[in-house]
């Protein structure tokens, strides 16, 4: 058996949620007000040069089933049929959960069981050909399904190994056809604080939103997931539909997505709104930069606490590197 020891700068789980920590200060410092900040704004040269979208197979819209649930698991893909790591244990991703609208800690799993998933409507809308309203399940039907093994790491310096089923975002954004013009995809989570309790807590600046480039959000790797462990996906990790880029800080695989944007302005995340210090958009995983308060160098496998070394992409380099060459310095902060 593995001893481990803490460090000073390992976050304890007693005092978990750092994510959160930060407003405990601002409340403090800004009496309840929410200081409001502005992101810098951005020029991307690397990101200009586009890459072809990848080819992606669209079936068509089949007779009128709405209401139809696409049977798990999918087809393993077989590129990602491994990690590299023990799959975590279902139990444990099932009950160790990441969910401010249900909570600012980890043990919200109950809680999300509030949330209504079904019907559920997904709007691609902004710079489109065509905006749209589709059902989720009637989405998930258009698009190529599949199950990959993913790492995934938290910027809390936790880590976890997951086979999540859904399709790629690339497929989503083909069907959505977004004009020349558009630079980002913008997504945002439900808002209904009747169902979550966290919706109330007025200091969030919700609803959650997340944002990648239209190269990363094309990119081989980002990914829907619909699914996990072989079913659908439960409430507590995103039902019924959430992004997962496992090059990525997890913040920035938002969960319960109604909204698909394409836009030319760079969004203005949840995380970045709330701590423009501590958390910005591009959040790629990078042993060498710290966070303000804790180092990123290792991480903690979730069930059986192992701490093992963060690699900088989440070890996802060979497909994502390219985008992020001749980023300005400045930006380099966050990754
Ligand atoms: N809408 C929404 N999406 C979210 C979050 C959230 O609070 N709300 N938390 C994020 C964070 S910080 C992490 S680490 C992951 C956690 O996903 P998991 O609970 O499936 O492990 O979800 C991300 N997506
Ligand atoms: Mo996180």
């Amino acid at each position: 058996m593995k001893v481990v020891r803490r460090r000073g700068w390992e976050v304890p789980e007693a005092q978990a949620t750092p994510e959160a920590l930060f407003w405990d200060r601002r409340r403090l410092l800004t009496a309840g007000g929410l200081a409001a900040v502005a992101a810098p704004s951005l020029s991307v040269p690397a990101l200009a040069q586009r890459r072809g979208q990848p080819a992606v197979a669209l079936a068509p819209i089949g007779p009128a089933q709405t209401g139809d649930q696409v049977v798990h698991p999918f087809p393993r893909a077989e590129r990602f049929a491994e990690a590299g790591r023990a799959v975590t244990a279902e139990e444990v991703a099932t009950t160790y959960n990441n969910f401010y609208e249900f909570g600012s800690h980890k043990q919200i799993s109950r809680a999300a069981q509030r949330l209504t998933t079904q019907p559920w409507q997904v709007r691609l809308d902004g710079m489109v050909e065509t905006p749209m309203t589709l059902d989720a399940a009637d989405l998930e039907r258009r698009l190529p399904r599949e199950e990959r093994v993913y790492r995934f790491r938290c910027v809390e310096a936790w880590a976890m190994t997951v086979p999540f089923s859904g399709y790629p975002l690339a497929a989503l954004v083909a069907l959505a056809k977004p004009l020349s013009s558009a630079k980002y995809v913008r997504m945002e989570t439900f808002q209904r604080p009747e169902e979550a309790p966290g919706q109330r807590q007025f200091w969030y600046p919700w609803p959650y939103i997340e944002g990648l480039t239209i190269e990363e959000a094309t990119n081989e790797l980002a990914f829907i997931a619909t699914g996990a462990y072989g079913k659908s996906i439960v409430k507590q990790m995103g039902a019924p539909l959430r992004l997962v880029t496992p090059w990525k800080y997890g913040f920035k695989s938002i969960k319960s997505i109604v909204r698909f944007t394409f836009t030319d302005q760079r969004p203005k995340t949840f995380w970045e709104v709330s701590g423009p210090s501590e958390y910005g958009f591009w959040a790629n995983v990078n042993p060498e930069v710290p966070h303000p308060r804790w180092s990123q160098a290792s991480e903690r496998l979730l069930g059986n606490d192992e701490r093992v070394p963060t690699q900088v992409y989440n070890g996802y380099g060979e497909w994502v590197a390219g985008l992020y060459r001749g980023l300005p310095a400045s930006e380099r902060l966050f990754m």
